[in-house]
């Protein structure tokens, strides 16, 4: 059975939200093999170094031992394989839509973000395992990544979609990192009305409750 090597953190759970979208069934269609993040657990397993030199998850294994990394690619292979429902647009123009909405987040609001965070009150877990910026430098970082999700609240604006006028990829990543900031104590910057509206109606979904389980 296809195994979701996974974890506490937003990527991981973007993966099963995602499953979740597709209906696919944890113990059913995949099983789902924990790591102690914060115990370290992912960097002391030489068998997840087998799978993931970077030994972070997720880690999407297939039945013929190919090892798949990183949550979006992950998310789009899982895509081709079980088309429906259409969560990447249904033709070239409408992918590259979704694409362009999904890589403007990733890169201008979890990047900062994620970065700011270890750098800050995220620092006593993450300093010990990796480079983070100085303090000061993560400030700036969290305060340039607010400004970016108050542009995407503009961009929102009355909907409830940033692509397609559906629900998309590019929501559900918006989604998934907000619920993120929300578990470790970041809330949506002032002024965006519109985002907070996007997650009250998307918390009705079933993929919200992710969120809700406890690793
Ligand atoms: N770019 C990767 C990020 C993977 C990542 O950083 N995962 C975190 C959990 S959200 C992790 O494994 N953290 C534990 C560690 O770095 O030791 C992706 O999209 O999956």
């Amino acid at each position: 059975m296809t195994k979701l090597h996974s974890s506490l953190g937003p990527n991981p759970r973007l993966v099963r939200m995602f499953m979740v979208e597709k209906g696919l069934e944890e113990g059913k269609d995949f099983e789902r093999v924990h790591y102690d993040i914060i115990a370290g657990e992912n960097r002391q397993s030489d068998s997840l170094t087998g799978k993931n030199e970077l030994q972070t998850l997720p880690v999407l294994e297939l039945d013929d031992g190919t090892c798949l990394t990183e949550s979006w690619p992950i998310c789009e292979f899982i895509e081709e394989e079980h088309p429906s429902p259409n969560l990447f647009g249904e033709t070239a123009k409408e992918r590259a839509e979704v694409r362009k909405w999904t890589r403007l987040f990733d890169q201008e609001c979890v990047v900062p973000m994620t970065m700011g965070f270890r750098a800050t009150s995220g620092r006593p877990m993450f300093e010990p395992r990796m480079p983070v910026v100085s303090e000061s430098a993560g400030a700036e970082l969290t305060a340039m990544s607010d400004a970016k999700w108050r542009w995407f609240d503009e961009k929102l604006g009355g909907s409830n979609h940033f692509a397609l006028g559906r629900f998309t990829f590019a929501d559900l990543i918006v989604f998934a990192f907000a619920n993120f900031g929300f578990t470790i104590g970041w809330k949506l910057p002032d002024g965006t009305d519109n985002l907070a509206r996007f997650v009250d109606t998307h918390n009705q979904r079933d993929c919200a409750a992710i969120w809700q389980q406890a690793e």
